[in-house]
């Protein structure tokens, strides 16, 4: 294969992985399976193609033009994505020093990004009208399948051994079975807070509700938590549903923030379907999980369970007014 389809390829398969690695975070229903799927796709797109990039690479680096630095660091910070991006599929580690895998594998992402642009810039691929023409659609296709082969094969290997990486869920994610071993996770640096039970009051609209009231609510239920960290669990979770502590109030949507300042904001119809929780596998919710309330969103990933819930209000903002990712 020519260089400059070579390079144009990965072009390409960087954006693409970028794009549904984005995608990946949102995804929280089976429906967007393929989302995942395609990321994982991308990234093999991209190793299948280094056997060419490297003799482009070797061309390249033999004329000793500027910018150098820059593909050799782009080079180890590709190569740092798509290890980590294995770590997470396979479970070995979930923290690398004092960040969790998935911190570093966004991180590099990005990074590799980035320099991928900036590299491009310096190195400009000059695209060709035949680069539309039916031959290229058949390559780009071929190294697709290849990807998807390479990917169904992993997955069936990943199975039949019975690694860790057998036990994920359509997201990605690995299971956590036991309550004790559900990991206390931040989006990015709330810290725990801890609530006296006993005189916390959540503010529904105008109305103050203590923690005993919502855990007598005695609503049940079964909903898995999976955190975009890379793991799930599927618990029982009690307290009362959001809708039942609206009663008459309505809007367009309910807002639902934490005693740090988080927040996230949902569509009114899923208010019958999500729970202020006070209670994890039949026992309080402790400080790390965010008790004395937390929100249980099924069907929702896991920045969407606000903790130390202490404000639920409806207004008539539409529910995608919001960041799409927390900022904070
Ligand atoms: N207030 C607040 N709530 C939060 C977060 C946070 O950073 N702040 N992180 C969310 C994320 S990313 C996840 S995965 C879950 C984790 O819940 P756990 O700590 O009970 O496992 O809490 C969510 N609720
Ligand atoms: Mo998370």
């Amino acid at each position: 294969m020519a260089g400059r389809r070579t390079n144009l390829s990965l072009l390409a398969a960087s954006l693409l992985a970028l794009i549904t690695g984005v995608g990946a975070f949102i995804v929280g229903t089976p429906a967007g399976r393929w989302v995942i799927v395609s990321h994982g796709v991308a990234a093999l797109a991209i190793v299948a193609l280094t056997p060419w990039k490297s003799v482009v690479a070797k061309r390249g680096m033999s004329r000793r033009r500027r910018g150098r630095g820059l593909s050799l660091g782009l080079t180890f910070v590709t190569v740092g994505t798509i290890a980590t991006g294995v770590i997470l599929v396979v479970g070995g580690t979930d923290r690398v020093g004092p960040f969790t895998t998935m911190q570093l594998h966004v991180s590099l992402g990005l990074l590799m990004i980035s320099l991928t642009l900036l590299h491009t810039l310096q190195r400009p691929v000059q695209p060709r009208s035949s680069d539309l023409s039916r031959r290229s659609f058949l390559r780009a296709g071929g190294l697709l399948a290849a990807a998807g082969g390479l990917w169904l094969s992993i997955e069936a290997v990943l199975d039949a051994i019975g690694a860790r990486g057998g036990d994920r869920r359509f997201t990605g994610s690995h299971f956590v079975a036991s309550p004790e071993d559900v990991p206390v996770t931040q989006w990015i640096n709330d810290r725990v807070q801890h609530l006296d039970p006993a005189s916390h009051r959540v503010m529904v609209g105008a109305e103050q509700v203590t923690v005993e009231e919502v855990a007598q609510g005695g609503d049940v239920v079964q909903a898995t938590l999976d955190c975009t960290g890379g793991w799930y669990t599927t618990q029982e979770w009690s307290g009362t549903l959001l809708a039942r502590l609206l009663g008459d109030m309505s809007g367009e949507s309910v807002v639902v923030r934490s005693a740090t300042g988080y927040w996230r904001r949902f569509p009114m119809d899923e208010a019958s379907g999500l729970l202020l929780a006070t209670h994890m596998a039949g026992r309080p919710l402790t400080d790390g999980h965010g008790g004395p309330l937390r929100l249980v969103a099924p069907g929702r990933r896991g920045y969407w369970w606000v903790k130390w819930v202490d404000t639920i209000e409806a207004d008539d903002q539409p529910a995608w007014w919001q960041p799409p990712l927390p900022t904070a």
